[in-house]
């Protein structure tokens, strides 16, 4: 599968073609060619400018690309007209149907596989009206006239019963699960959750805790279903940690709300743990964090929270000291751990703490 990848960055615009080519290539993308455009705003036919279009079809001439993955958030019509350009074979699509398929690929749940149809199929359904009222605008190929207009009707009616299908279906699950953690509850089990942007070393870190050995590292969104293990703490004291997926910067709403309903499970944890990747600079880990509280606070309002101030291995204790001021000033109160999933520094020192925030919950 290859792919070329195409940015356009107007005023403003924080480039995410390093993020994309990450997420390309863990879905399995060749990347073959890239394309940066700066300009004031977006080209209303094709969101880059027309030369730049002629540039894309001579690179997929000579690389035969098959697949095109815009950073941006494309319009249907947009991905229409690119497409009518460059050939019906050619694949246009936006980080936003990219992150899906990367979903798609990974879920192993009934809960993930259906939350991903579903905001599939939100995200689609307009592309796919635009795609057919386009077509027959412009009468190619398909010349259905008012026969389109009708399949178009029908294909959006079949699409709305199988939403309903899907969130009904999707409520039955989610209720199952959630019943599972008040029944935990119940039993007096603390539940306590990692969570933090994706890559930040959870399953590392829980690997580690339960001895398991989960998947880590394989690219954006390795993880992505929960799953949860007992550690024992004590004599008689345990807890359940659970591993959870990760966030990733400008989702698209759609597939947040969509997906990211599985964050609810974070306000049934009685603690959570939020990892953050210390090896960033520091731009990097201020913007995460404030977004991290900012979901938070969104999800989880009054849950306590640890702040787990992962990699302490690859910088040294100035650019830890520094990073733990940084994490201060959003989070003036939580308790704030430094460690090293991988090579096992302070897990004892965390530990510790979830103790002591278990005990003061109960
Ligand atoms: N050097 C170093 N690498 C680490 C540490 N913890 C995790 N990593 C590496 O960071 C990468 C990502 O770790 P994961 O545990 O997969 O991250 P995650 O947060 O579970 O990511 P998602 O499942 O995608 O949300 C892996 O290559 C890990 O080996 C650490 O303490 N030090
Ligand atoms: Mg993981």
């Amino acid at each position: 599968m290859k792919a070329i990848l195409v940015e356009c960055i107007t005023r403003g615009y924080k480039s995410k073609l390093k993020e994309l080519e990450e997420l390309a290539k863990s879905r399995g993308y060749e990347v073959v060619g890239k394309i940066i455009q700066k300009r004031r705003a977006p080209d209303p036919s094709f969101y880059i400018g027309k030369g730049k279009v002629q540039e894309l079809r001579e690179i997929i001439e000579k690389t035969g690309a098959e697949t095109v993955i815009f950073s941006n958030t494309l319009k249907a019509s947009h991905a229409f007209r690119l497409r009518r350009e460059l050939g019906w074979q050619i694949n246009v699509i936006d980080r936003n149907l990219l992150v899906l398929e990367i979903f798609e690929e990974r879920a192993r749940t009934a809960e993930a596989k259906l939350q991903i149809e579903l905001a599939r199929l939100y995200y689609t359904l307009p592309w796919t009206r635009e795609y057919i009222r386009f077509r027959n605008l412009y009468g190619e190929q398909v010349g259905w006239g008012a026969l389109g207009e009708y399949l178009h009707k029908v294909y959006e009616s079949h699409v709305r019963k199988r939403i309903a299908i899907l969130e009904k279906k999707l409520e039955k699950v989610r209720f199952k699960s959630k019943m599972l953690m008040v029944k935990r509850h119940e039993l007096g089990v603390p539940v306590v959750i990692l969570t933090g942007y994706t890559q930040a070393g959870k399953t590392e870190l829980f690997n580690k805790l339960t001895k398991e050995r989960k998947d880590v590292g394989l690219g954006p969104f390795t993880t992505l279903a929960t799953y949860g293990r007992r550690i024992n703490i004590g004599r008689k004291e345990y807890f359940i940690l659970v591993d959870s997926i990760g966030f990733i910067e400008d989702m698209h709403p759609l597939i947040l709300d969509a997906f990211y309903a599985t964050l609810h499970e974070l306000s049934l944890a009685d603690l959570i743990i939020l990892v953050i990747d210390a090896s960033e600079s520091n731009k990097d880990v201020r913007r995460k964090i404030e977004a991290s509280d900012e979901i938070l606070r969104r999800v989880a309002p009054a849950t306590p929270l640890i702040i787990c101030l992962n990699k302490i291995d690859l910088i040294n204790q100035e650019e830890i000291d520094e990073k733990t001021r940084i994490i201060r000033e959003i989070f003036p109160y939580q308790p704030i751990v430094a460690i090293s999933a991988k090579k096992k520094i302070n897990l004892q020192k965390l530990i510790k703490e979830v103790k002591k925030q278990i005990k003061a919950e109960t």
